[in-house]
């Protein structure tokens, strides 16, 4: 620097380190108060105290028997649908990689801590693990693209999706016990308090056991409905301490294009002895879907994104089905799977060349 030239010393503007931590300060304090204020506004607009049942996992956790589900939740709706949801009082929040809106059920979790709605640990969130992660890096690096995207440090339970990795052969390609051991290291890790399954058959959970197995699968996240009551499973996982969740409890009606169900297959939904039970009780056909599947003692996941029908599925908790009701829902003839896993069948390569083996199920009459 020449001499002469007037050097401005700017010293005594910068600010010192005790200005800037007193700065902090402030705009911290104006945050909290920001929030306060927030979450003192939609007083009145949730309710905070969940109404919801528990049951207790062989963790000694404790899962909201009624979760939101977001399977076909579309983004840009499904944002809305969450806060809404842990508004009215959900406390479990189905989630999936495949389904492709973490992220934004990801911001609808920040935003309802951020407005004091609840806090984390009020919240039980799923996720699942996709095919093509299966295997001890890849699962890793699934379930913490999924936390990063759920903006969490931890998940409440993470489930191998299906038992299936996508890949054709004679052997599910990695094995499902190298799966399984990588969920175990999540769990020990701490980024899973809770792991399981979902559509997994007797037979194949048997054999994860036989594999090796350390931990018991806490919970098996399956179809059930009084379409497809899949006692036989149920009643084997309750008998081993292993909770079971049941997605599609409505039959799954807008996946039935999706499922290649023709417009007049029967659903639940429209079952007449559901009608009739819901015309008596002055209940929604939803709303006693969802109360048969909790009074059977398994969560469920009804989907929603209209804030209306996310309230009323959740009053399902709020009423009982006299005995008889239940028995007439828990006995309907009519049973077949709404999602039967056919995009996992390849007749030619296996690993399942046939939903029976899919399943381990023999194939039902119709269908042979
Ligand atoms: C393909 C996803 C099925 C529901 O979890």
């Amino acid at each position: 620097m020449s001499a002469g030239v007037p050097v401005h010393d700017f010293r005594g503007v910068d600010p010192s380190r005790e200005e800037l931590e007193k700065a902090e300060e402030l705009r911290a304090a104006d945050e909290r108060a920001r929030l306060a204020a927030a979450a003192e506004a939609h007083r009145g607009a949730y309710r905070s105290d969940a109404p919801c049942p528990t049951a207790r996992l062989n963790t000694g956790a404790s899962i909201p028997l009624i979760g939101l589900g977001t399977w076909k939740s579309e983004k840009g709706a499904v944002r809305a649908a969450v806060v809404e949801a842990v508004r009215a009082g959900y406390r479990h929040i189905d989630c999936a990689a495949v389904y492709g809106n973490e992220e934004e059920v990801g911001e609808a979790l920040a935003q309802v801590f951020s407005e004091g709605v609840v806090r984390r640990s009020d919240l039980f969130i799923t996720s699942k693990l996709w095919n093509s992660e299966h295997g001890g890096e890849r699962a890793r690096a699934a379930c913490l693209k999924t936390l990063k995207d759920l903006r969490l440090d931890h998940l409440d339970l993470y489930l191998i999706h299906w038992p299936h990795s996508g890949r054709p052969g004679p052997a599910v390609a990695p094995p499902l016990a190298e799966t399984w051991a990588a969920l175990e290291a999540l769990a020990s890790d701490g980024l899973a308090r809770a792991i399981g399954v979902s559509n997994f058959s007797i037979k194949k959970m048997q054999a994860l056991a036989e594999a090796g197995a350390r931990v018991t699968p806490a919970v098996l996240q399956v179809e059930a409905h009084p379409y497809w009551r899949n006692d036989a499973l149920i009643s084997w996982a309750r008998s081993r301490g292993i909770h079971v969740t049941a997605y599609s409890p409505l039959g799954s009606p807008d996946s039935a294009a999706m499922m290649r169900r023709g417009p007049d297959a029967p659903t639940p939904m429209g079952d007449p002895t559901v009608a009739a039970v819901a015309a008596r009780l002055g209940k929604s056909p939803a709303q006693v879907l969802i109360r048969w599947a909790a009074q059977r003692g398994t969560s469920v996941l009804p989907k929603s994104v209209h804030p209306d029908r996310i309230r009323a599925n959740l009053e399902a908790a709020a009423f009982e089905l006299p005995a008889a009701d239940f028995e007439a829902l828990s006995s309907l003839p009519t049973q077949m799977r709404m999602l039967p896993g056919d995009f996992l069948v390849d007749p030619q390569n296996g690993p399942y060349r046939s939903r029976a083996e899919l399943w381990d199920e023999p194939e039902p009459a119709a269908a042979l």
